[in-house]
């Protein structure tokens, strides 16, 4: 099948190096409705036919949402237990073709080497669902630390709204600035409650709504979060974690991961149109 483009005219105009000091600074930055709809529309469709068994890939990850709507409850181990539209999260999607269109765009490349100027490998392409009020809610959280198991932490994950995400309907909320201080615990993960008191995380959460096909950076140290999704439609968001080539992992139980290339060394001077 041949894919639909990915980008609007509009991408051409992004200023990497604003949205990138946006990223330093605040730990997110907002770049935008980039992605073209036909896109969009085939993402969404992909992605209800893999959690409904129509589409099958190899080596997918699945983890199904709770019942019960509680993060505390989410089962663990199970992968793919049926046709469903309630998987909270399918990773390994650079395996789909367009979804892997979405994460080579040459916009996300430009983005990405403002940050990471050399070879560029993938650690995560995840697609985060919440289905129509039966979704749970993703607690305060912070994308290293131990529990990645790297040798370092990396800075820059590129999320994509395929559907809105409008206030009541699990958009992704931040603390700006949290970033700065790096990781609440060595461990990494779900930020504990008493450093959240401490910071007043609660009630300096800021919202980022989104439109379908917009695009927001955030920082992997950034302590961000979304609530359930009550509205009456899916949401559905696509995020990718692009890593330093050098970047190894440290893991020990099982062999150590190999992080697939996603760019080769800059070919094209930054802000060259795409
Ligand atoms: O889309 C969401 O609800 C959460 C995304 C997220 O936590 C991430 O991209 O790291």
């Amino acid at each position: 099948m041949s894919l639909p483009g990915v980008l609007l005219p509009e991408a051409s105009a992004v200023d990497a190096r604003d949205v990138i000091a946006s990223l330093r600074v605040e730990g997110f930055a907002r770049v935008g409705r980039v992605i073209d709809e036909p896109l969009l529309a085939v993402l969404r469709e992909r992605a209800d036919q893999i959690m409904l068994g129509e589409r099958t890939i190899p080596g997918l990850f699945f983890q199904h949402d709770a019942a019960s709507g509680r993060y505390e409850d989410l089962p663990y181990g199970e992968g793919w237990v049926g046709p469903s539209r309630s998987y909270r999260k399918i990773e390994k999607l650079e395996r789909d073709e367009a979804f892997r269109a979405l994460i080579e765009n040459a916009l996300f490349e430009r983005l990405v080497r403002a940050v990471l100027p050399g070879e560029v490998t993938l650690y995560r392409a995840v697609l985060f669902n919440k289905a129509p009020k039966a979704s749970s809610p993703l607690p305060w959280h912070q994308d290293g630390g131990r529990f990645w198991g790297l040798d370092r932490d990396p800075e820059i994950q590129i999320w994509t709204a395929l559907d809105d995400a409008p206030p009541h309907g699990g958009c992704l909320e931040v603390l700006p600035r949290s970033h700065a201080g790096g990781l609440a615990t060595p461990l990494g993960g779900v930020v504990p409650r008493e450093h959240l008191d401490r910071e007043r995380a609660d009630a300096r959460a800021v919202q980022l709504p989104a439109r379908a096909g917009e695009v927001i950076l955030i920082h992997n140290m950034l302590w961000h979060r979304s609530g359930p999704n009550e509205g009456d439609a899916p949401r559905r968001a696509f995020t990718v974690c692009y890593l330093d080539a050098a970047t190894r992992c440290l893991r020990t139980k099982r062999a150590p991961r190999r992080f697939e290339p996603v760019f080769a060394r800059a070919e094209r001077a930054p802000n060259t149109p795409e």
